[in-house]
């Protein structure tokens, strides 16, 4: 049976985009299923799946895994990942650290700039708190980079690069690439040139105008 991975929309749905490339970036084959959010049976089609109804949903071997961090911790504990946490402790526990305040937290840039991968980059205007929060992920993602010396968060390609794929697409998106560090600049170049990446925003960047209206 193997792996399949439920997912949203590509243009819109950064949570989907991390389980993705958590799976692409450790060339685990999978069966991709789509599901058109906001559709009429989006939400039983989920529901059936997981209870918890949401996307991104990964079955595995009849183990349901709802919640892009509890899959990249399933992977984590049930597959060698050649690309997986750092294996330094101190950085494993950094790199969690990271991925957990991503996945609480930001929501002045989660809710004012929602990725959209066919977005032309273009500024928007943006709240203090939106623009606070850029500052506080260039702080952390800099020092990362100049720590490790690169080329990706914690040197190698890991879970945590995918966790922040979608940041990226937004500092792009939106034109905020200016006001961060010429070492996160580069980076977000780096990532954005990865043939996964570029896999995702081309199929996002094709869905269907319909589905552009009716998904988010
Ligand atoms: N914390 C969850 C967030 C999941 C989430 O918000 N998914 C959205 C799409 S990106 C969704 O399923 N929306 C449809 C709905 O809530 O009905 C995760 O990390 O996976």
């Amino acid at each position: 049976m193997g792996l399949h991975l439920i997912i949203g929309n590509k243009r819109y749905s950064s949570w989907s985009l991390r389980a993705w490339l958590m799976l692409r970036f450790n060339e685990l084959p999978f069966q991709e299923e789509r599901i058109a959010l906001y559709s009429e049976d989006y939400k039983q089609r989920l529901l059936d799946a997981h209870e918890l109804g949401q996307v991104p949903i990964l079955v595995d071997e009849g183990v349901s895994i709802a919640d892009s961090l509890s899959i990249a911790e399933y992977l984590a504990e049930q597959y060698p990942l050649p690309h997986g946490w750092p294996a330094d402790r101190k950085d494993r526990a950094h790199a969690r650290s990271l991925c957990a305040a991503m996945h609480s937290g930001f929501m002045a840039l989660r809710q004012e700039c929602p990725m959209n991968v066919g977005r032309a980059p273009a500024p928007l205007e943006l709240s203090p708190a939106c623009l606070n929060d850029v500052h506080r992920i260039n702080q952390f993602l800099t020092r990362c980079l100049s720590r490790t010396g690169g080329p990706y968060l914690f040197g190698d390609l890991g879970l945590v690069d995918a966790y922040f794929a979608p940041v990226l697409i937004r500092l792009d998106r939106y034109a905020l690439l200016a006001q961060v560090s010429p070492e996160l600049r580069a980076y977000t170049a780096r990532m954005l040139a990865l043939p996964e990446l570029q896999d995702w925003v081309e199929a996002g960047r094709r869905e269907i105008e319909r589905l552009e209206r009716a998904e988010r």
